[in-house]
């Protein structure tokens, strides 16, 4: 607006390859929410990205939709932020097929994404793996996004993302913004109930290990009962203690309380009382957000109404960027 000093813009994005987890909602989710207010916000979800790994068609259009639901119903406001599919803007490929040309296969060989993915999935290393980071290049670029939250694992391809920047910049003139990433504080990162050493993750096959958004209040006791816990018997947060550490952050995020209030309510209570409260706490926090995901979830109407959307204005700005760009190389304009 004229007059107005242009707010800064925040992009992320998720991969529809499963259903989130309570680790995105306190490492991602509840930072997008906050975000929306004060910062022009675009929150994607990257199919295009999905696809690099193998996927069903059926179970890839499911979790797309779970996943703008699960978005609004953990408090994303379709009428603050825009919300739409990756997909469904096509500058994000054709920007990625230009930045592509501007980047050393040195460069994409080196991320360990691509590295674990390979192993991963070593019947399938595909090119689309390879010039993954690329593509989420173009998603950022795309929007001239200032601030980018992302887990730890993404750092280095926002490295990438700047430096493909700053070489667009310098060969032709200033074109891109060079976007800073926003790391959440350590702390956020939930780890896997079974194997508490690792992070939860959406792709596990551990399922008992990862805490669903969408678990029934059953199925959340009984994974937290079921949680691997360490030797000894003290509720004490410590290095040492991984599985228990990991319990009390939960037992934080639910219920607000201290690491030390949580430390001295139950001292000299043993593992299975600590562990009834904090599936208790934990079913009573879910509680609103698998109401709400339950209604929105069964709107697909108005699913599809926010995703059109959304599309429609992140495309007014994707657009622009992509004129400027393609102007700049020599493309011929019409
Ligand atoms: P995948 O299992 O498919 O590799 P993932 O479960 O790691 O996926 P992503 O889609 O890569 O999920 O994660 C999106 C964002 O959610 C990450 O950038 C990170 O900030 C956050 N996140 C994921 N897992 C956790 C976790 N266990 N604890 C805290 N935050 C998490
Ligand atoms: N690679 C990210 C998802 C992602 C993303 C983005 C994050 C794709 N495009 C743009 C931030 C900005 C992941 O796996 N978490």
């Amino acid at each position: 607006m004229e007059g107005e000093q242009k707010r800064k813009v925040i992009l992320s994005g998720m991969q529809p390859t499963g259903g989130l987890h309570i680790g995105h909602l306190t490492g991602a989710l509840r930072n997008w929410v906050e975000f929306q207010s004060e910062f022009e916000c675009y929150y994607t979800i990257v199919d295009l990205h999905a696809i690099t790994v193998r996927q069903e068609p059926a179970k890839l259009r499911q979790w797309t939709l779970d996943l703008a639901a699960t978005f609004i119903a953990a408090g994303i406001n379709p009428e603050q932020a825009h919300i739409f599919v990756q997909s469904h803007v096509p500058e994000h490929t054709q920007l990625a097929w230009v930045l592509n040309c501007f980047t050393g296969m040195g460069e994409c060989s080196r991320m360990t994404q691509f590295k674990d993915k390979s192993q991963k999935y070593p019947e399938n290393v595909n090119v689309g793996l390879f010039a993954y980071p690329v593509l989420m290049a173009a998603d950022i670029l795309l929007y001239q996004a200032d601030l980018i939250p992302v887990g730890a694992d993404q750092k280095q391809h926002l490295e990438l993302t700047r430096n493909l920047a700053e070489r667009f910049n310098n060969l032709y003139s200033p074109t891109f913004k060079v976007p800073e990433p926003y790391i959440p504080k350590i702390g956020a990162k939930i780890m896997n109930l079974q194997n508490p050493t690792k992070k939860m993750s959406k792709t596990d096959e551990a399922q008992l290990g990862v805490l669903y958004l969408t678990d029934t209040p059953e199925q959340i006791k009984n994974k937290i009962n079921r949680a691997v816990t360490d030797s000894g018997s003290e509720i004490k947060f410590s290095d040492t203690k991984p599985g228990i550490s990991n319990l009390i952050t939960l037992y934080h995020i639910a219920t607000g309380k201290s690491i030390e209030q949580i430390e001295q309510e139950f001292a000299g209570r043993g593992y299975g009382e600590f562990k009834k409260a904090v599936g208790e706490a934990l079913v009573e926090f879910l509680e609103p957000f698998r109401n709400r995901y339950k209604e929105l979830r069964a709107e697909e109407g108005y699913l599809f109404d926010v995703l059109r959307k959304g599309a429609e204005q992140a495309r007014v700005v994707a657009q622009k960027t992509l004129r400027k760009v393609y102007k700049k190389i020599g493309f011929v304009m019409l």
